[in-house]
This record gives C-alpha cells, sequence and structure tokens, in this order.
C-alpha cells in the first residue's frame, strides 16, 4: 500500500508540478516527507533543465506515472538524514543523480556498466534505475492532499527533496553549486560519452548528433581526447558557432544537405571512428550507423520515444560496427562525479561557458520555452 508518507517534520516549500502532459508546468505549495531509512532530505539551491525535463512534460516516457514534481539535475545542502545514511550529513554539499549506485550489485561492482540492478528489479521500467517514488517504496511529495511521484528519483524543482542516499553524492565544500549543477546530469552525460564510454584515439574521427548542453560536452570530450576530426551536426544553423567554439572542426546543418551520410562518409575519407548521438531522434541514430565505418562504433545517448524502433541492417555489424549506448557517459556517481567537480574547481572544465542563462522557479515555462527555441545552451534554476 503506497502511503503519502510521514506527516511529522514535514516541510513546505515551493515545487514545479506536472499534473497533465503537454500542459504548462505548474508552480505550487507542496509538503516534503523527512527523509525515511536511507533517505536524504536535500535544501535544493540549483537546478538546471534539461531536454529530458521537456520529454517528461511532453509525455515521451511511458514509465513516469502523473502527477510528478519535475527536475533531475539538482544540487544543494544536506538539510537531514535519515536512519542509517552513513555518506552523508547535514550541512554537506551534494548533487541529486537520476541514476543511483547501491555499490551492491553486479553493475555497481565491475567498471563495465553504471546502470544499478537495485532499481531496475524493484520496477520494471524500459530504462532501468529510473526511480518514482521514494527508497522506501512510498511517496515523499503531497500537493493539495494527492501524493506526488518523483521525476527519475530526483524532483529537483522543489526547494526541498527527499531522495534516496544511494543517488546522492557528496561533493566538494569549496563547489559553487549554481555552476557545477551542471555536472549533475547534462555535462556528464555528454563528457562521458566521448571521455569515458569509448576509447577514443588521437586523431580518429569523430560526430556528435545533436548540439545542445548534452552534445556540446561530448564535442568538449572529444577534443580532450584530441580527436583529429570532430563533426558537429545538428538541425540548427545557429549552432555553427558554439559548435566551434567547443572545438568542432566541421559542422554540418542537416536541412541543408541532400544526402548528410555521403557527406560525412566523403569528409572522413571512408566513414567515422565514432558517431555520438546526443538526441533522442531515431533517424539522427540510423544515420549515424550508416555513417561510421567498418570497426566504427555509435553511442546512442539520446533517449527516443519508448514506441519508437530502429531500423538497421544487421548485414552493417558483419563488418565490426558496433552500436552501443550510455547514460551519465557511463559513470559511477559516487567514485567518478567527485572527480568531475574536482577537474572543474581546476579549472580542467568549461562549465560556465555553457550556462547560458538563469531563472527564478517561477519561470519555469519560460525556460522550457527557451531551451525548445534553441535560444539557449544549458539553463539553471536558481531557488
Ligand atoms: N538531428 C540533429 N540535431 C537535432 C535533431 C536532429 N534530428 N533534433 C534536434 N536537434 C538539436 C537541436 O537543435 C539542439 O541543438 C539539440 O539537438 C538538443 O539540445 P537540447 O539542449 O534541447 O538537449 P540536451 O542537450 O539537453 O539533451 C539531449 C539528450 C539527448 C540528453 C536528451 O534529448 C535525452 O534524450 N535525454 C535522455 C537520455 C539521458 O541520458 N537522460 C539523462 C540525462 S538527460
Ligand atoms: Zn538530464
Amino acid at each position: 500500500m503506497l502511503s503519502a508518507g510521514n506527516s511529522k517534520n514535514r516541510l513546505s516549500c515551493k515545487a514545479a508540478i506536472v499534473w497533465e502532459y503537454n500542459k504548462p508546468v505548474s508552480i505550487e505549495t507542496i509538503e516534503v516527507d523527512p527523509p525515511g531509512p536511507f533517505e536524504v532530505r536535500v535544501k535544493v539551491v540549483a537546478a538546471g533543465l534539461c531536454h529530458s525535463d521537456y520529454s517528461a512534460v511532453k509525455g515521451y516516457y511511458s514509465y513516469q506515472p502523473l502527477p510528478f514534481v519535475l527536475g533531475h539535475e539538482g544540487a544543494g545542502i544536506v538539510e537531514s538524514v535519515g536512519e542509517g545514511v552513513t555518506t552523508v550529513k547535514t550541512g554537506d554539499k551534494v548533487f541529486a543523480m537520476f541514476l543511483p549506485q547501491c555499490q551492491k550489485c553486479e553493475n555497481c561492482m565491475t567498471r563495465n556498466c553504471n546502470v544499478c540492478f537495485d532499481i531496475e528489479r524493484k520496477e520494471k521500467q524500459v530504462i532501468p534505475s529510473i526511480r518514482t517514488l521514494g527508497y522506501d517504496g512510498n511517496f515523499k511529495f503531497e500537493c493539495q492532499g494527492k501524493p506526488l511521484y518523483h521525476f527519475v528519483g530526483s524532483s529537483a524543482f522543489s526547494e526541498y527533496i527527499t531522495i534516496a542516499e544511494n543517488s546522492c553524492v557528496k561533493v566538494d565544500p569549496q563547489t559553487p553549486l549554481e555552476s557545477a549543477v551542471i555536472l549533475s546530469c547534462g555535462f556528464s552525460t555528454g563528457y562521458g560519452s566521448s571521455t569515458n564510454a569509448v576509447d577514443i584515439q588521437p586523431g580518429n574521427s569523430v560526430a556528435v548528433w545533436g548540439l545542445g548542453g548534452v552534445g556540446l560536452a561530448s564535442v568538449i570530450g572529444c577534443k580532450h581526447k584530441l580527436a583529429g576530426q570532430i563533426v558537429g551536426i545538428d538541425i540548427n544553423k545557429d549552432k555553427e558557432e558554439i559548435a566551434r567554439k567547443m572545438g568542432c572542426t566541421d559542422f554540418l546543418c542537416l536541412g541543408e544537405l541532400d544526402n548528410p551520410v555521403e557527406t560525412i562518409i566523403k569528409l572522413t575519407n571512408g566513414g567515422l571512428h565514432f558517431a555520438l548521438v546526443c538526441i533522442g531522434n531515431v533517424q539522427a541514430m540510423e544515420m549515424a550507423v550508416l555513417s561510421i565505418r567498418p570497426g566504427g562504433i555509435v553511442v546512442i545517448v539520446g533517449v527516443a520515444p519508448d514506441t519508437s524502433l530502429m531500423n538497421v541492417s544487421p548485414a552493417l555489424m558483419l563488418a565490426g560496427r558496433t552500436i552501443k549506448g550510455c547514460l551519465l557517459g557511463n559513470y559511477k556517481i559516487h567514485e567518478d562525479i567527485p572527480k568531475l567537480v574536482d577537474m572543474y574547481l581546476s579549472g580542467r572544465l568549461p562549465i560556465q561557458d555553457m550556462i547560458t542563462k538563469t531563472y527564478k522557479l517561477e519561470e519555469i515555462n519560460d525556460a522550457l520555452d527557451a531551451m525548445k527555441a534553441g535560444e539557449i545552451i544549458r539553463s539553471v534554476i536558481l531557488m
């Protein structure tokens, strides 16, 4: 039986709620439960807006029940901890991550894959490790007497959130959360796709489809790996300037090409070594498969709507081509995310250049519109 939780020690605060798909997000007062065993309540300081939030509002993720509190790229300060919590304490700076790491299951114990089985077994969903309830299986948020689901175990567009300890990562106390917050999803998702999920060698040719916050972070990773050719591909020709600034050696605007696959194959003298698809579009994924050379690798980063299928000839795989995917750049949150924060603190990641605009929580619908219009790389909601 799901309960709306413990009324003692609840906190009232503002949050962004999705009551119905395809409608404006609603800012309302909610009640946030105190943390139960192995849970943490976090005072959110900053929350980044990601394309996945837009997809969730549109109803593209069939595993996400209504109503829910939006947001999944969050940074804040621990307000209180539940029984059994050992890795964080009140006052710690933390990131709220959409992907947990239980550190006990087979995947958590190996380097191969970062998708934790803890949640996959509990909630049979298309994308594993996506939590829609508290760690104990109960609701943690309530509005007007109605319980609200989490969005991917985070729900960062709320002034307070109660989340699982295993998806809460402690970061350096010096971390400026207002900018570093994009390391809790978008930047790491992109940067890890090119630096951690695959082994790009100096001189290799790489293309990145979709030059949003995630794709541009992937481009930065390609540059750090000394890729020879970095081809940025987008449907928006205005992305060329930022693409080149971040490290693209070439830029292709899809609407301007009769045969993009042929163009890429010619440009790269026989096809790409790596194709990184940072948009949830099946045509882009199919194009990527056709654009790699024998031995080349396609990395799927974007999530296409649940019902979509890819149309790919298996014959292409016979010549050693690989299609793989990764969530959160294949990073293990507890080991790897603090290291990325350290890289940022030592000036090695240009996070600041990625944040185009900040908004208040009340302006969340404006932020979603600006993202859809391609006006921003990344926006951050400051609480
Ligand atoms: N081909 C090429 N470019 C395209 C296409 C297309 N068919 N359609 C849109 N674009 C471009 C847009 O013009 C824009 O420049 C860019 O793609 C998208 O940018 P944003 O800022 O809207 O998107 P991001 O970068 O925030 O998110 C991209 C994701 C792929 C991460 C997102 O779509 C997604 O699928 N997320 C789920 C996967 C995941 O790992 N989730 C957790 C992290 S979000
Ligand atoms: Zn995201």
